[in-house]
């Protein structure tokens, strides 16, 4: 047994959870936690669990995003039960310690927690069939819908601005200033790229500035793993990941998820020829996301969702280049110049998302 399936064991039993004999398996898709899949036997009879570290570089109010967890999967599970809906498989079931904490850890560096893992699910990093993405629009949308009425000011805001995108141009222009690895020269062209786009991309928070756009209970990282898929039908079962739900903008939910999901290639292609938003996928996702939430939207807030993926796509590439400047301190790499690859990838995406954004408007209208 290897040091960390023993850390992962002990953990376990932190959450009361006793067993004869388990197995581990570790997920690779995220860029940011650790997280691993650990199966029981007890007594003859199996369970299943997911065990996630905490990455406290990345989130360093860990206790501050569990009690926000708590609050938000509480409120969903209410709801939920309101309706008349089994809440087992559709939101996470997060393991409590008997102090009634729902969480675990020793030291800072090693901060965990445990939650059932629902049977018969599985995430992809892509959906290649449009009605499975319609699907996990749904699901994006009814989580937008389902905490539309949680008071906001309970939950912690624990990544000030963390979809603040002028902002992220600072930390940019922080880090090119210092350019502490000597990595400037390869980054220029980028830069002085989405310079030339800011009126674009800082037109979302600046709408909320002004009043025009209100804060609601986001998500902010709705990748299409980060939704659980029936393994057997497809359909979007849950949403998961929720470290980084806080108030935001709706068009923030719906713009990262066509930012991962409306293009075909991968989120760090190198061959940026392949990278364009696909517009049957946008409609895919559009066509499930919007129904299911535009009740409660205000009409500004429709009439600008269609920004959201380009402004989602220049802000990750600002923000993997601000890591590549850095010294990829954040983003977990697989490869040397990995950020840089993900960057000029996210790029190439936004440059070709400002040429189709009439036609993104355009879709967005046939749903509200
Ligand atoms: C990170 O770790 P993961 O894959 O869920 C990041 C998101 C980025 C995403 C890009 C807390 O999400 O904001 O959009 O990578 N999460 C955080 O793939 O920074
Ligand atoms: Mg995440």
């Amino acid at each position: 047994m290897g040091i960390q399936a023993e850390e992962i064991a002990a953990v376990l039993k932190q959450f009361g959870v006793d067993y004869d004999a388990f197995q581990i398996e570790t997920f690779h898709s995220g860029h940011i936690n650790s997280t691993h899949r650990v199966d029981i036997r007890y007594k003859g009879v199996s369970d299943a669990f997911v065990a996630q570290r905490i990455n406290t570089y990345v989130f360093p109010d860990p206790v501050g995003i569990m009690e926000n967890i708590d609050i938000v999967t509480g409120h969903i599970r209410d709801k939920l039960v309101e309706a008349g809906i089994n809440p087992e498989r559709r939101v996470l079931n997060f393991l409590k310690r008997p102090d009634g904490t729902n969480y675990y850890f020793e030291s800072q560096e090693s901060f965990w927690r445990v939650y059932r893992f629902v049977p018969n699910t599985v995430t992809y990093d892509k959906a290649e069939d449009p009605s499975i993405l319609t699907s996990a629009g749904v699901a994006f949308g009814t989580f937008q819908r389902q905490l539309a009425d949680l008071d906001m000011s309970l939950l912690k805001e624990t990544m000030p601005g963390f979809h603040d995108t002028p902002r992220r141009w600072e930390n940019l222009m922080k880090a090119a200033r210092r350019d502490s690895e000597g990595r400037l020269a390869e980054v220029e062209k980028e830069i002085a790229s989405i310079e030339k786009h800011r009126d674009l991309w800082a037109r979302l928070i600046s709408l909320h500035n002004d009043g025009t756009l209100p804060y609601r209970v986001t998500h902010n990282d709705t990748k299409y793993n980060n939704v659980l898929v029936d393994a057997t039908t497809g359909e979007a079962v849950c949403v998961i990941d929720l470290d980084t739900v806080s108030p935001g903008l709706a068009a923030w939910d719906y713009g990262d998820a066509i930012r991962f999901s409306g293009n075909r290639s991968a989120e760090d292609e190198p061959d940026l020829s392949r990278v364009k938003l696909d517009l049957e996928l946008y409609e895919a996702f559009a066509s499930g996301f919007i129904p299911a939430c535009r009740d409660g939207l205000t009409e500004a807030e429709l009439d600008t969702l269609y920004l959201g993926g380009v402004t989602m796509a220049f802000e990750l590439s600002m923000r993997f280049l601000e890591d590549y400047l850095r010294g990829d301190k954040y983003f977990r790499i697989h490869r040397p110049r990995h950020n840089l690859y993900r960057a000029r990838s996210q790029l190439a995406l936004a440059l070709n998302m400002v040429e189709r954004l009439d036609d993104c408007h355009a879709i967005d209208k046939k749903y509200y």
